[in-house]
């Protein structure tokens, strides 16, 4: 054991009770130092965890291979274990305590024996501040050290606070034999502690991220009345210096990355807008001494897609990466760069696979499938400070004030551009009856609706039923609720094409939301919410044809009323339990229809 020892007696005998199941040969503490980190690249260089890019045109960055069957969040294997199953939910998979325990210890048993066990104390949130959680990860994986030491605060300023008395989240992981079959992710919010066995992949293993700042948090969240979500947060600064912010949920792979560090469009310029990126991924939010919500991202770094990330899709983020990163399962080039599908500029001539296999542009499989270079779920992991547009307040321990709530789904009909609940209760109903469609890239029925209310249908630490009480309390604990909208990037013409450009022109839609938040524009009221008049959206610049934009506003009540059946056989599922708010809110809707078909 390396000599950083802390006073906080809980700590010290939980690390020393897991060592005890694990068998790990050696246990090091984590100081968040460089000397410690660059000790950790070079061991894991040797090892061939790490492989070591060109250092003069991507400097400090590495590239990584998972186990080809471990490649994104195992659902399946994710489990609730609390005591009562019915409080895990019908959204979460459920395992009882006592033999999620036997399983999975099972499973570390000797684990560890000839590696090391890393000692990594983290916080969510700037260290010390009233919204921060701290958690403590134990782990057999270099690559989980150095990502942790990207996502998160790391070291002995952690250690102080735990020092002074402070709870924190017990996580303990090991790549184990990183087997299918052996692969467990276990949350036991009752105990506030989290087990992962079995995977060396980010979303699985990386326990501040998805486990502990949304799985853990919404159900500590709840207890404590403030709110874990699935959201983006961005500050949109105009040219006489105030800022707004919003938060916004999409379920996965709907662009959040992307808008939170949106790029204004040519057409807006002259407005001198400026985009400030707080996080992609997660956030906080509190209601403070001015009755007001505000967020901070627990989070310090972006696990972000490769593929598609390009100067078009994300200008931002290609300037990002360009040092400190991680990237997991990209194809790499002769020249020891990182690539994947949709990058910049030309394709390589050859290279090496995520599967580590030489490949060639044009490739088949024995199906006569085209074999990509990348992974579709391939990541990167970069420190949120290489942004060139990250935010002066990520350290500021209160965050920042929300003036919007923004839901979204991919729809291609239903839902036009853009629409603002009547009031809190309603935007609930909005964010809980948040829906996609399956596109192409997903198993399953094309078209296929898919719910996944407020994007936290795979994150809620408990049940959803009780999750959409909490939301609705908390708009009573508020006495300057953010107003709630919903947008819709993919709807789409007759012929499957997009009908909005998308990407930086989004802002448009982000101005209109921000001057109803102040009351600078009126709009017109449909069964559904207030959707803009086609004149309060500026299209300066951006040459969409009138009969698009009024397709993109346009409310069809036959749709609605179809979308309400789906929604009633989802809120069904939650029985008695679904807070009958969202029951009045869901008759108030279908009997404006009514009025309207
Ligand atoms: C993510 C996800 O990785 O939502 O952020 O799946
Ligand atoms: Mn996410």
């Amino acid at each position: 054991m390396n000599k950083i020892i802390t006073h906080n007696k809980k700590l010290k005998d939980w690390v020393e009770k897991m060592a005890r199941i694990c068998k790990p040969d050696n246990i090091l503490w984590i100081d968040g130092t460089n000397e410690q980190r660059f000790l950790l690249e070079k061991e894991a260089e040797d090892t061939g965890e790490l492989i070591q890019l060109d250092q003069q045109k991507l400097p400090g960055c590495f590239l990584h291979r998972t186990a080809i069957d471990d490649v994104a969040r195992t659902e399946h294997l994710t489990f609730i274990c609390t005591k009562k199953k019915h409080d895990a939910g019908p959204n979460n998979n459920w395992m009882s305590p006592s033999s999620a325990y036997k399983k999975a210890g099972n499973i570390f048993k000797g684990a560890m024996s000839g590696r090391t066990m890393y000692v990594i104390p983290f916080s969510m949130g700037p260290v010390g501040s009233e919204f921060s959680k701290i958690g403590v990860e134990l782990t057999d994986s270099r690559y989980v050290v150095l990502n942790m030491l990207i996502m998160t605060r790391v070291g002995n300023a952690v250690l102080k606070e735990l020092d002074k008395g402070k709870d924190f989240t017990k996580c303990l992981h090991s790549k184990a034999e990183l087997d299918i079959n052996k692969r467990l992710i276990l949350h036991f919010p009752e105990d506030n502690t989290i087990w992962s066995v079995g995977s060396g992949y980010g979303g699985n293993v990386l326990l501040g991220k998805k486990c502990l700042s949304l799985r853990i948090a919404s159900f500590i969240a709840r207890r404590e009345h403030w709110m874990a979500e699935h959201m983006l947060i961005m500050g949109i600064e105009e040219t006489n210096g105030h800022i707004e912010y919003i938060a916004a949920a999409f379920p996965s792979a709907c662009g959040k990355t992307n808008l939170a560090m949106l790029v204004p469009p040519e057409g807006l310029k002259v407005k001198g807008y400026r985009i400030w990126t707080v996080g992609d991924d997660i956030a906080w939010m509190r209601v403070d001494s001015d009755g007001a919500l505000w967020a901070v991202n627990p989070e310090s770094g972006f696990f972000g897609v490769a593929p598609g990330t390009n100067s078009k899709s994300n200008p931002m983020m290609v300037e990002t990466i360009k040092k400190d990163v991680i990237f997991t399962n990209v194809l790499l080039t002769p020249d020891k760069r990182a690539w994947w599908e949709g990058a910049d500029g030309e394709i390589p001539g050859e290279g090496i696979d995520w599967q580590g296999r030489p490949w060639k542009p044009g490739m088949r499989d024995e199906k006569g499938k085209p074999v990509l270079g990348a992974h579709p779920n391939s990541r990167f992991t970069v420190p949120i400070k290489n942004c060139p547009s990250a935010s002066f307040r990520l350290e500021q321990h209160h965050g920042v004030p929300i003036s919007a709530i923004v839901f979204g789904g991919r729809r291609a009909h239903l839902a036009p551009l853009v629409y603002e609940a009547f009031n809190w209760q309603h935007g609930v109903f909005v964010g809980a009856t948040m829906a996609s469609e399956r596109t192409a890239a997903q198993v399953g029925e094309l078209g296929e609706v898919r719910r996944d209310p407020m994007a936290m249908l795979p994150f809620c630490g408990y049940n959803m039923a009780y999750y959409f009480r909490h939301w609705l309390n908390m708009g009573k604990r508020m006495p300057k609720a953010p107003k709630i909208f919903h947008v819709n990037w993919f709807k789409t013409d007759e012929r499957g094409e997009f009908l909005w450009p998308g990407f930086t022109e989004n802002l448009r839609v982000l101005e209109w939301i921000l001057d109803r938040c102040n009351n600078k524009v009126d709009a017109f009221k449909t069964p559904i919410g207030y959707v803009p008049y086609p004149q309060d959206l500026d299209m300066t610049g951006l040459n969409l044809p009138r009969q698009a934009l009024e397709k993109l506003l346009e409310v069809k009540p036959d749709e609605w009323a179809e979308e309400l059946k789906g929604i009633k056989r989802f809120f069904t599922e939650f029985k008695k339990d679904l807070p009958i708010e969202l029951w009045d809110e869901y008759e108030n809707l279908s009997k404006r229809i009514k009025s309207n078909g």
